[in-house]
């Protein structure tokens, strides 16, 4: 609870009435979007949201909120929401609609999909799914239980670059997830008796206080600095947290690995690892040596632009730290090597020694609840179903069974040829796919338009519903549907209270079509009584709880456990050790071995770099990197609130102080950036803050206040949009990682007159699209 906090006010019941204004308190998730799910205080008056609160009763958030939450009220209340289903009338691109009943919609669907499964089978249908949104275990559900197909992708985003190699990465080392332990892990934070905070936390491709991302909070890590940890921050820019990092490397993007492996070499060579740690559990470390050998300071520098020095210093301010945290990000997965990249930052860790005790890098057994109750929800489900996924048999890590998604780029390829079979029918939930999720946006465009039927779950229209779309469903906000919600932990409730129009939850839409689609799979009758029954068998962590118990708590914290290594309860066969094959934690990872991969951490040029392509380079001089988060927008989304677009009215690329001087950009021009594969436009934030020689440019742009007719340009669809300048089908042999975060350009002003004009866009807050029968 929040120091301070007027407990007459922020009162403990779930549900409470202050005149005639009605108090709940809930867990805000999506929509719109966020990877976390904080604890908040709705307001609501006649039916109508008035007011947002952190809920200062909260160990999750104690109060706080970003601004996207605070504007939750604008968000629910938006006039340009989709409240009923629509179904397209004209071609796709006319953004023409008409409105028809939610049972017209799921019986249109559920033709469709037994005309698909008669004819072609059900693997011809595929489903997208966005990140770490309300839709992620539901729209896989369908997936496998209601369709019957194992064609479930992340929206086609490449290799699946968003922490699925860094969860290889853990699996392979481990056996199990890990987490940075600030804190978060038991109600009484840090008051539990048998916390102790991190010395450092390492902080490393990551900006938490800003994303927030995967389960983990970056005021987390602030709580802890305010009692004296001390950060190490590796990052292309100078952020917040790199500000105050006692180290800072500042590194050239897709780099990592080379980095880490130089840290490796100088902490064996000088004997700054933990020693006894390591030689009780750790397999593989002379395998470790030889391989960092080669990663001397110097040859670093060279690589990666970090000066030799600070290796030396890095690694010597790691070998004494003490307790060490790593907190890892998204840059990481975010090239085509990525997964011997998270092994390297993970032998760093590994290293310090601070595996699973008090402030260190904890195993937390019940990490991905949601991906638990997909596989309770399909349990039942034949083995068929996952035969003939596209991508297995391909890839070395997904032959072998990892992963839950089909491959992307494999989808995309069976769109566009039709091999080894063709796709008949997309069900997107939660994604932006072309503009956002996917690389290469022209050409995962042009592949939907061959799929002759594609429904688009959504709050709001998009480019992708309606570019693609044929029906559109309608989505409520966080606040219009029951659920629940953990990752990592807590388990917390999502209150329903209130209806817009037809909008429904992911899971009541999963509920109501599975009945139609396979009634003996989805044999509840409501969400919470599905709710329920989820709960109560979790396979990592079942809750022997009501759901009216945990609707009245709010949220409930598992117990939680440390040096599970030593008790035998991180293995499966619950003796000591970790859940590897040899019992220890593997730098050397004998099941990689024995699948065709580089068994060991490893660095690799991307693709497209200086180095790997000199003479594009001289075209494209510019390193980039895409996609670093900021306060206003996830991903795509809130650009129709005009509260945000206030603050952050257009894309913004950064490039460094000198490298504008040289090209005669100045802040806030219009630039093209350009490269290989297309060329867009994005304002320029000239600083500091970013190293010569790269640029970091947005992703997620479209212009929700333009037309979304496709002569017009599908409300900016292909303007600003960075995926332009990125590609899909660029994976390493474990069939993980893309290069969305490394690939070069150039950089010139916008001279043609074609840029928008004003410091703010035209009919801002908007978001239109035409119903014929409204
Ligand atoms: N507000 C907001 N929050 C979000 C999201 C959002 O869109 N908006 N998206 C969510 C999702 S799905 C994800 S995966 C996470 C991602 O969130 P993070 O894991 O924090 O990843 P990014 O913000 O992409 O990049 C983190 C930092 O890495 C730096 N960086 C860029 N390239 C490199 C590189 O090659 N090496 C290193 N060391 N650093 C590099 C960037 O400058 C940035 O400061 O955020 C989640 N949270
Ligand atoms: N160049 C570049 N590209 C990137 C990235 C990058 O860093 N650089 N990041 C990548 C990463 S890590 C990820 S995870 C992807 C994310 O990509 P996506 O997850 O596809 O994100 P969005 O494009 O914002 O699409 C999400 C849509 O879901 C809708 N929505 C919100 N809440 C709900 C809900 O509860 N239910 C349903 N059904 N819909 C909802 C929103 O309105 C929005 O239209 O982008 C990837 N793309
Ligand atoms: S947007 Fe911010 S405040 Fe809202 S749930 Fe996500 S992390 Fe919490
Ligand atoms: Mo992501």
């Amino acid at each position: 609870m929040r120091k301070g906090m007027n407990p007459d006010l922020y009162r403990e019941e779930w549900q409470w009435q202050e005149g005639d204004v009605t108090v709940t308190r809930s867990c805000q998730w999506s929509g719109p979007g966020c990877h976390q799910g904080c604890n908040v205080l709705f307001y609501t008056k006649d039916d109508k949201l008035v007011k947002i609160e952190g809920d200062p009763r909260s160990p999750v958030n104690e109060g706080r909120l970003c601004m996207r939450c605070l504007a939750m009220v604008e968000a629910v209340n938006h006039p340009d929401r989709i409240l009923h289903p629509l179904r397209r009338v004209g071609e796709r691109g006319e953004n023409m609609w008409e409105e028809i009943t939610m049972d017209e919609a799921y019986a249109i669907i559920a033709e469709k999909a037994r005309e698909v499964t008669e004819e072609y089978g059900p693997k011809s249908i595929v489903t997208g799914i966005g990140t770490g949104r309300n839709a992620t275990w539901q729209t896989s559900s369908l997936a496998f239980a209601g369709f019957q197909t194992p064609n479930d992708t992340a929206g086609m985003l490449s290799g699946d670059c968003c922490y699925t190699p860094r969860l290889q990465a853990m699996n392979a080392i481990f056996g199990s997830d890990f987490i940075a332990d600030c804190a978060q892990l038991s109600a009484e934070r840090f008051d539990d008796p048998e916390y102790r905070r991190p010395d450092v936390v390492l902080n490393w491709a990551c900006n938490p206080v800003v994303s927030n991302a995967d389960g983990f909070f970056g005021h987390w890590i602030v709580d802890c600095m305010q009692h004296g940890t001390k950060l190490f921050v590796v990052d292309t820019r100078v952020t917040w947290m790199a500000a105050h990092a006692d180290i800072f490397l500042q590194l050239r993007p897709g780099t990592d690995a080379a980095v880490a492996l130089g840290i490796c070499h100088v902490m064996l060579e000088e004997d700054l690892y933990d020693k006894e740690f390591c030689d009780r559990w750790v397999y593989g470390m002379e395998a470790l040596a030889e391989r960092a050998a080669a990663y001397t300071p110097e040859v670093v520098e060279k690589i990666s632009w970090v000066p030799a020095e600070k290796i030396v210093e890095a690694a010597r301010y790691l070998g004494s730290a003490g307790t060490v945290a790593l907190q890892w990000g998204l840059p990481l997965d975010q090239t085509k090597w990525a997964v011997g990249a998270s092994l390297a930052v993970a032998a760093v860790e590994v290293l310090t020694g601070s595996i699973d005790v008090p402030g260190g890098f904890v195993n937390v057994k019940y990490g991905h609840v949601q991906s638990d109750i997909r596989e309770n929800i399909c349990k039942g489900m034949g083995k068929q179903v996952r035969e003939g996924r596209l991508g297995d048999g391909k890839y070395a890590l997904r032959t072998v069974g990892f992963g839950p998604h089909s491959m992307g780029d494999d989808i995309l390829l069976a769109m566009e040829t039709g091999e080894p079979y063709p796709i008949k029918m997309g069900f997107l939930c939660s994604t932006n796919s072309f503009i956002n999720m996917a690389g290469e946006s022209k050409r995962v465009y042009e592949a939907w338009q061959k799929v002759p039927f594609v429904v688009v779950c959504d709050l709001f229209m998009t480019p992708t519903a309606a570019g693609c779309a044929d029906i559109v469903l309608p989505i409520a906000m966080g606040c219009e549907r029951w659920g629940i919600r953990a990752w990592f932990t807590p388990l917390r409730a999502i209150n329903k209270i209130l209806q817009a129009g037809d909008a429904r939850g992911d899971e009541q839409i999963m509920l109501e079509l599975g009945q139609i689609l396979n009634p003996d799979m989805f044999f509840w009758d409501t969400v919470p009584e599905m709710n329920e029954y989820v709960m109560k068998n979790l396979s990592s962590m079942p809750f022997d709880i009501t759901w009216e118990e945990l609707q009245e708590k709010t949220l409930v914290y598992p117990k939680f456990q440390y040096r599970k290594y030593e008790t035998g309860d991180m293995r499966f066969d619950k003796q000591p050790g970790f859940n590897t094959t040899t019992g220890r934690i593997e730098l050397y990872c004998t099941m990689y071995d024995s699948a065709g991969i580089d068994p060991l951490p490893s660095f690799k040029e991307p693709t497209c770099s200086p180095v790997s392509a000199p003479e594009e380079a001289k075209e494209y001089p510019f390193v980039l990197t895409t996609g670093r988060r900021s306060w206003e927008f996830f991903h795509s989304e809130h650009r129709q609130l005009k509260s945000m677009r206030e603050f952050h009215p257009w894309p913004l690329c950064e490039i460094n102080t000198q490298d504008a001087e040289a090209l005669g950009i100045r802040d806030g021009d219009w630039v093209y950036l350009e490269n290989q594969w297309g060329k867009i436009m994005q304002k320029a934030e000239v600083s500091d803050a970013i190293l010569r020689g790269t640029i970091m440019a947005e992703h997620g742009w479209w212009f929700p206040e333009r037309s979304g007719k496709l002569e017009d340009g599908l409300y900016g669809a292909f303007d600003s949009n960075i995926n332009c300048l990125t590609i899909q089908n660029d994976m390493a042999t474990a069939g993980y990682g893309s290069s969305y975060k490394t690939q070069i350009c150039k950089v010139y002003k916008v001279e043609d007159g074609t840029e928008p004009k004003g410091d703010m866009p035209e009919n801002i807050g908007r978001n239109q699209f035409e119903v014929v029968n409204r």
